[in-house]
């Protein structure tokens, strides 16, 4: 009985390691399923190999798994094929994509939105793709005129980058002619919504005050 109570309670330590997909890398679900269901049969034979008898043991994770001494059965607990997609996102925030986001209305220069998502834990959006533009269209309908995104080019003009990664923008969607800066001093992104579109200009950082979406991943 102690020696069965024993291996519970290594199974227990074991198991709360929590799955992760490496960066840049998604996770078939499916195949993650199949692996970890021979992990939990591997450790039931392992116990019985060892002399101990386990009459029964539940495994949770993504995947819940249950041994019994006639052999394991797993099931998934949710039905999302990615798991970065299966991650939540906090009260409030609104998902997209793995990512989590939040409107923040009060108006403010494109530095302070910056330092307010960072006290969130967050950055200043960055958009990567038409979907997620389309999306944030969609989904934020409470904010007027515009909002400023996280592309700067402050550092170097002309060479627009997200604050958020540093990255050069591989997606964008400039207004016809944006962004125009023969001053050099329009460094900072906002988007605005036109003929039914989220539509990307540049303006000076601190030349109006405007909300903001903080974005994080989940
Ligand atoms: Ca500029």
């Amino acid at each position: 009985m102690i020696s069965s109570l024993f291996c519970l309670y290594i199974a227990a330590i074991v198991l709360q390691t929590v799955a992760k997909s490496l960066p840049g890398k998604s996770v078939d679900l499916s195949i993650f399923q199949k692996n970890l269901h021979g992990v939990h049969a591997a450790f039931q034979n392992s116990a019985k190999t060892n002399g101990y008898l386990l009459t029964e043991t539940h495994f949770e994770t993504k995947v819940k798994t249950i041994c019994t001494q006639t052999g394991c059965s797993s099931s998934a607990k949710e039905k999302n094929d990615h798991t970065e997609n299966d991650r939540e996102c906090p009260k409030d925030w609104k998902t997209f994509s793995g990512n989590c986001y939040m409107l923040l209305s009060d108006k403010r220069t494109w530095d302070s939105a910056k330092s307010k998502c960072k006290t969130l834990k967050a950055n200043l959006i960055d958009i990567t793709s038409e979907s997620e533009n389309r999306w944030l269209y969609k989904t934020f309908t409470d904010w007027k005129h515009f909002l400023w995104m996280g592309a700067t080019d402050r550092p170097k003009e002309g060479e627009w980058r997200w604050s958020s990664s540093g990255k050069l923008l591989t997606y964008n969607a400039w207004a016809k002619g944006a962004p125009n800066d023969p001053s050099g001093k329009e460094d900072c992104g906002y988007i605005f919504k036109s003929g039914g579109k989220l539509i990307w200009s540049d303006a000076t950082c601190d030349g109006g005050h405007a909300p903001t979406i903080c974005k994080k991943k989940a």
